[in-house]
């Protein structure tokens, strides 16, 4: 090979070598870049919406819709009563943001819907909510009701087979908290983990 001709190789190579890695640079931004598909969740982006009307049934055995608490901003956990522990930490961090918020807690609802409705049946969720807070409300339904508004909530379920264990199962479930406007629509979601403080603050934020 003559320099000319091994210059010309080596620049060769160099093209080849960028152009390899613009592609990866590409493909690593459509899997993981924004919109990719590593992002599976859909909270709060874009064009997906968040909630939705529902009927369920709430602890005294009531029929209630999304539309008995039009003018109050909704606060919604999903879980369920032999939840080991997520659901605790987060309704009992549900309960104390209502007391810190005091009076402007009037314009909250806080609702638990229930992804055990076969186990949770309206006396079930009373002993549960009261435990944890006296305006807490519980709702439960046909696995059906339950299945359609989770969907709508985009809150994924799925029962658990618990071996020795005298449970049965576990349902292991997503654990956002969601804030709703006052009229049912999609403010703002927060971890079952967030203190009782980010809490308060963000209702407050909406009031
Ligand atoms: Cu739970």
């Amino acid at each position: 090979m003559s320099p000319a001709q091994r210059g010309l190789t080596r620049g060769l190579i160099i093209v080849a070598a960028i152009l390899l890695a613009a592609l990866a640079g590409l493909t690593a931004y459509r899997w993981f870049g924004p919109g990719g598909r590593s992002d599976d969740n859909g909270a709060g982006i874009g064009q997906v919406t968040i909630g939705g009307p529902f009927a369920l049934t709430d602890q005294d055995g009531k029929t209630v819709s999304d539309k008995d608490f039009a003018g109050k901003l909704m606060l919604v956990y999903f879980g369920y009563t032999n939840c080991p522990d997520i659901c605790p930490t987060g309704l009992q961090n549900i309960a104390l943001a209502m007391d810190e918020l005091g009076a402007a807690g009037d314009q909250v609802q806080p609702i638990m819907i229930t992804v055990d409705p076969e186990r949770d049946t309206p006396a079930v969720l009373k002993e549960y909510v009261q435990a944890f807070h006296p305006r807490l409300i519980g709702l439960t339904g046909t696995p059906e009701q339950i299945a359609k508004v989770a969907k709508e909530y985009r809150v994924y379920y799925q029962k658990a087979e618990l071996k020795n264990s005298s449970l049965g199962y576990a349902v292991d479930h997503s654990g956002f908290i969601y804030l709703m406007d006052r009229k049912g629509r999609y403010l703002a979601h927060l971890r079952h983990d967030a203190t009782p403080d980010e809490i308060a603050e963000r209702i407050r934020s909406k009031l």
